[in-house]
């Protein structure tokens, strides 16, 4: 269960099948769009950490020049699906190794036919080399052209982030360098061509098309002789080295065979997978659907690079404009804290370096300490746009206001940053990096918190929570307990630093300006800032909640939209209709502080006004965790599968805008805390499991890292029964 397939071709749904046949190795990906290109792909390749300014969006990743141009000419008739008669077509991706693979039987509109397979990966063991291998088997005698090329005209959607720069061949190599228009990133490639097969080259040339440079190679071939090419492509960026283009040239000078390329990457894949993989046995569907979405996060992941994070569609669309949300400290994070610590680490480390561009932000809005942006790029200033058009009525504007007051990710990133440590026992990084984190954003939700004279307590006004139907709330649950829980934290972490690093407590003691008047402070706040919990455990998702419009979502159906779009952006604010867990969040997140029964309760109120079939795809995930905590075992696979199969059936309709990264890496959620109910002790000393597999479900296996040791789970229905 390894395979991910189909054999048909529609122009129509090139955009999603583009996505999830991305592949990519960390550094960048490239969309599934054909070599031959079509008149309506979205042929995309992003770098990480390549932006460049775009109105609206302020930034976003450009669209790299493009590495996998080859255009097939037999007998001079140019290969494309969209003419002559595709006999047969099927197209492979095999998540073991990110090889994608196509065969197609065409036959031409001149009567020619040719069987021509392609191959690609962007190696694992080598994140500067891509690798395209273009095979083609004629079944007559003639000639057969391939021009290779590399492709520096490409856009955003229409908006070109590339100035040409160079482009030239140098010892047998092609290069094309091009520059970011207002960042100026500088990309270069270099590619090199190898011929291998039996069928025989008469003639190869140097095409020095304007930045677009070819390599042409033609062949005498016979009936049932392979012509074969492999593109061998070597990208470099300024982020990487000053002399782009000469390095480009000089990787591509190391002579590799495609089978030695191919092994490398293998054998780093299989590494990864050691890691990461989780067995499930009795459901196909949830195997290669679980597969998937983890290799999905393995290409996005950045290995070598801590001055980058994982925007919410990963590297695999236009979506968000790589610009990168609490999707990835709540979501992706932990996928990657328990599989993959060093690159939770680079992650972290990307969200430390830009502690002063949150102080900035804190700054200018009037507060102290670190604010980190709702929408995060490479300057680590707040990038949402403040504006878009409405979805349904493109005449219209909307103004979008999660830059300006979805302010909870603060604390989701001090979060996410206790985890690491708990879970990795990372010491030395938590001395130098991460107790800064919390502390500064500690110092924010002290400044953030208003005293409320009449009612004796701490408000947080104005906000929005992770329930976006509803803005400008006031003491939003999630909000108000996160900022509680990072300023308890704030405590926890310094005295855990005067006894691990009395030096460092002594110096950010000093430089956050921790005095005693802010401490006391601080534990005012704690102890007043107001979560709404009446007796029977319910805990009120924001002050009014409960007098709003009573919603459940069984009284919409019949319906295929979503409340928001039923409701209307302004009318959902008034209805009790939640686009994704709120308070459940938070109770996930925070699940020590509730009791079983109070869990209960929320669960009982909240899951039937949450919008989970047409809401966020960051629900569901989430939600089959709590309902597994519940014992709604229908629920919970009802509510897994759902996120599972988000952009493998394109079940929200925008897949082709990019993979849905948090509801990917929350399938993981759902198995290791859900069905598995894997909890690890407060202090990282030890776990445990509470197995509440599926019915249909035989056997359940992965495993994690816990201070630096392996641990290895594997549930079977026999020993442990289902739920
Ligand atoms: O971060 C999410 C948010 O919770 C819901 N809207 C989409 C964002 C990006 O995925």
């Amino acid at each position: 269960m390894w395979t991910l397939s189909d054999t048909t071709f529609t122009a129509r749904s090139q955009a999603h099948q583009e996505t999830i046949y991305t592949i990519g190795n960390g550094y960048l990906c490239t969309r599934g769009a054909m070599e031959e290109g079509y008149p309506d792909d979205r042929r995309a390749t992003f770098i990480h950490g390549v932006f460049d300014a775009a109105p609206i969006v302020v930034t976003e990743l450009a669209n790299a020049p493009d590495w996998l141009p080859v255009a097939i000419f037999l007998e001079g008739e140019r290969f494309s699906m969209a003419t002559g008669t595709v006999e047969s077509f099927t197209r492979a991706l095999d998540l073991r190794t990110g090889v994608l693979t196509r065969a197609v039987r065409w036959l031409s509109p001149g009567g020619r036919i040719a069987t021509i397979t392609f191959e690609r990966f962007a190696s694992l063991a080598d994140e500067h080399l891509l690798c395209l291998s273009c095979r083609v088997t004629p079944e007559f005698d003639g000639s057969i052209e391939i021009q290779a090329s590399l492709n520096g005209n490409t856009d955003n959607e229409g908006l070109a982030h590339w100035r040409w720069q160079a482009q030239g061949e140098s010892n047998g190599a092609i290069y094309l360098s091009n520059r970011t228009r207002q960042s100026g990133a500088d990309v270069a490639l270099a590619m090199r061509t190898q011929v291998e097969g039996t069928g025989q080259c008469v003639e190869q040339a140097f095409w020095n098309v304007q930045n677009a440079p070819t390599k042409m190679l033609k062949f005498a071939a016979k009936a049932g002789e392979t012509v074969a090419v492999n593109k061998f492509v070597s990208v470099f960026t300024s982020r990487d080295t000053a002399a782009v283009v000469e390095r480009a040239l000089q990787h591509a000078d190391t002579a590799i065979t495609w089978a030695d390329a191919l092994d490398a990457n293998a054998t780093a894949w299989a590494g990864e997978w050691e890691r990461n993989d989780i067995i499930i046995e009795g459901d196909e569907e949830a195997q290669i659907a679980m597969r998937f979405n983890l290799y999905q996060m393995l290409i996005a992941a950045p290995r070598h690079d801590d001055r980058v994070n994982i925007g919410a569609k990963t590297l695999s669309g236009f979506g968000y404009r790589g610009h990168s949300f609490w999707d990835t400290e709540i979501f992706m994070l932990p996928l990657f804290i328990y599989t993959a610590p060093h690159i939770a680490r680079n992650l972290l480390n990307y969200r430390y370096q830009r502690l002063p561009a949150a102080r900035h932000k804190a700054a200018a809005n009037g507060y102290e300490g670190a604010q980190f942006p709702w929408e995060s790029a490479d300057s680590g200033e707040e990038v949402t746009p403040t504006w878009v058009t409405h979805f349904a009525d493109r005449t219209k504007m909307v103004r979008i206001w999660t830059g300006d007051i979805e302010i909870h990710i603060s604390a989701d990133i001090a979060y996410a940053t206790c985890l690491y440590h708990r879970i990795t026992g990372d010491d030395a990084w938590f001395i130098a990096k991460g107790a800064e984190i919390v502390l500064d954003t500690a110092k924010f939700w002290g400044a953030r918190a208003e005293w409320n004279a009449a009612k004796d307590r701490y408000d947080i006004n104005d906000v929005i929570g992770p329930d976006e139907n509803h803005e400008h709330v006031n003491n939003n649950a999630y909000t108000n307990a996160m900022a509680q829980w990072n300023l308890r934290m704030a405590f926890t972490v310094l005295d855990w630093l005067k006894a691990h690093a009395p030096d460092v407590a002594a110096q950010i003691t000093i430089a956050l300006d921790l005095n005693e008047a802010r401490l006391a402070h601080w534990r005012e706040v704690i102890a007043k800032v107001l979560i709404h919990q009446e007796a029977s455990g319910l805990i009120e998702q924001f002050e009014g909640f409960y007098k709003l419009r009573p919603v459940l979502m069984a009284d919409l159906e019949p319906r295929s939209r979503s409340a928001q779009e039923i409701f209307g952006i302004e009318g959902a604010n008034h209805v009790q209709a939640i686009k994704q867990p709120d308070v459940l969040m938070m109770q996930y997140l925070l699940r020590d502080n509730y009791s079983a029964e109070t869990v209960r309760v929320n669960y009982d109120y909240y899951n039937p006004r949450t919008d989970l079939a047409y809401g966020s795809s960051l629900g569901p995930s989430i939600q089959a965790v709590m309902a597994c905590e519940v014992g709604d075992s229908e629920g919970a696979y009802e509510h897994f599968i759902r996120a599972a199969r988000a952009d493998l059936r394109d079940v929200r309709g925008n897949a082709g805008d990019g993979i849905h990264a948090a509801s990917a890496a929350g399938t993981w959620h759902s198995v290791v805390f859900g069905f598995a109910g894997l909890r690890v002790a407060p202090d990282g000393s030890g776990w445990t499991i509470r197995p509440r597999l599926p019915a249909h479900w035989k056997r359940l296996a992965f495993s994690f890292f816990l201070k630096g040791e392996r641990q290895q789970v594997d549930i079977t229905a026999q020993t442990f029964g289902t739920a």
